[in-house]
């Protein structure tokens, strides 16, 4: 199209004079120069649908080569429109149509429905040495113009998936509008007058990426229920595990004493949720002195290790009896558990000596046992 319009050599001074004599505006035929540069009429916008599409490979040997996908080519809010083009780009080692001819199709509802013109024209080649084109067209005769409308189709595209990435690599290419391409490449609209039209092109984006699912659980909260503990007596500890990975996962789970086992337990936890568990830490055979309180959540293969364990400070195994922690049993401890006598284990959890959930007289008489003593 560009040979027809650059061998002005051919014509003469006379012929040039007797045109500009004859018309100030070329008749409308067939397919159109770009032969004005101004704001033209309407605000129409080219776009792609769908705007983004991700072809993601679970493991390294899923193979996505080969499979196809189509986008639209739509345009909206236009009005005064009779031809239209657009040129289309992107990268080729990610994507191709390789059939144009069947590949390549009017959108729907199409702008020109019902309106004599040209036929769609197609043509798909080579942009740059990366990159390939789709440019594509299509005029009405005799000035007709599609009629304003919010939303119309102009192509249905089926492009090929070209190539499949390794886990270091993402495949990616922007679907894009050229609008500055030289004169007869570009994106535009006209109008009856070969008016140029105002148009905004939203382009899409595409991309190829490895996707490892993984194992990955962690370990949010721990919480012992007491800072003092009478040996041989038992507290809580709640393990709050979340599932920060991609299967179901059947947890397990243990708190600590140091070094030693406290109690074991187990969660099943479904793709991103959340648990909370109490595990019971029966001191019967612990000495007396302080314990790091920790707890560690463990699956096979987990991505994440760093995050499976969690500690909670220190608590206190003492003389059974002692609720303030200060080594002995004696009116402080009484006064404690005389002070939330009746009440839940939550009020002062220290107080339910027992650990039955109450504070009462329970706990009082094992104060009362051991009142009087200390220890160190
Ligand atoms: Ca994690
Ligand atoms: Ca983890
Ligand atoms: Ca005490
Ligand atoms: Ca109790």
């Amino acid at each position: 199209m560009r040979n027809r319009f650059s061998k002005p050599f051919y014509f003469s001074l006379l012929t040039i004079t007797i045109l500009s004599l004859l018309t100030t505006r070329q008749a409308f035929s067939g397919f159109p120069p770009r032969s004005y540069d101004g704001p033209g009429i309407g605000a129409a916008t080219f776009y792609i649908t769908p705007q983004d599409s991700n072809f993601t490979s679970t493991k390294p040997t899923d193979n996505r080569t080969g499979e196809w996908f189509s986008i639209q080519v739509r345009i909206a809010n236009h009005s005064n429109v009779s031809s239209w083009q657009i040129q289309l780009i992107w990268k080729t080692g990610l994507l191709d149509i390789p059939y144009p001819l069947y590949n390549v199709t009017k959108g729907s509802p199409y702008i020109f429905t019902g309106i004599p013109s040209t036929g769609l024209s197609l043509s798909l080649d080579p942009f740059n040495g990366t990159h390939r084109r789709l440019l594509a067209s299509e005029s009405t005769y005799l000035a007709a113009e599609a009629p304003a409308a919010a939303d119309s189709g102009l192509l249905i595209i089926w492009f090929q998936i070209k190539s499949d990435p390794d886990p270091a690599q993402t495949l990616s290419t922007l679907l894009y509008f050229e609008e500055k391409a030289p004169v007869g490449h570009k994106t535009w609209t006209l109008d009856g007058s070969l008016e140029e039209n105002d148009c905004t092109m939203l382009d899409g984006y595409y991309e190829n990426k490895y996707f490892l699912l993984v194992h990955d659980v962690a370990m949010t909260n721990v919480m012992s229920s007491k800072t003092v503990v009478g040996q041989g007596e038992s507290m809580n500890i709640s393990v709050t595990v979340e599932n920060q990975g991609d299967y179901t996962e059947d947890v397990n789970v243990t708190a600590y004493a140091n070094a030693s086992i406290a109690q074991r337990g187990n969660i099943t936890l479904t793709k991103g949720s959340s648990a909370t568990i109490t595990l019971t830490w029966n001191t019967s055979g612990f000495v007396k002195g302080n314990y790091n309180i920790s707890a560690y959540a463990e699956v096979l293969d987990d991505t994440d290790p760093a995050d499976n364990s969690r500690a909670d400070g220190t608590v206190l195994v003492s003389l059974d009896g002692d609720v303030n922690g200060d080594k002995d049993v004696d009116g402080k401890d009484i006064a404690l558990i005389a002070k939330y006598f009746g009440k839940p284990a939550s009020y002062y959890p220290n107080a339910d000596i027992n650990n039955d959930g109450e504070i009462d007289g329970k706990d009082l008489s094992i104060a009362a046992k051991n009142f009087g003593k200390s220890w160190i």
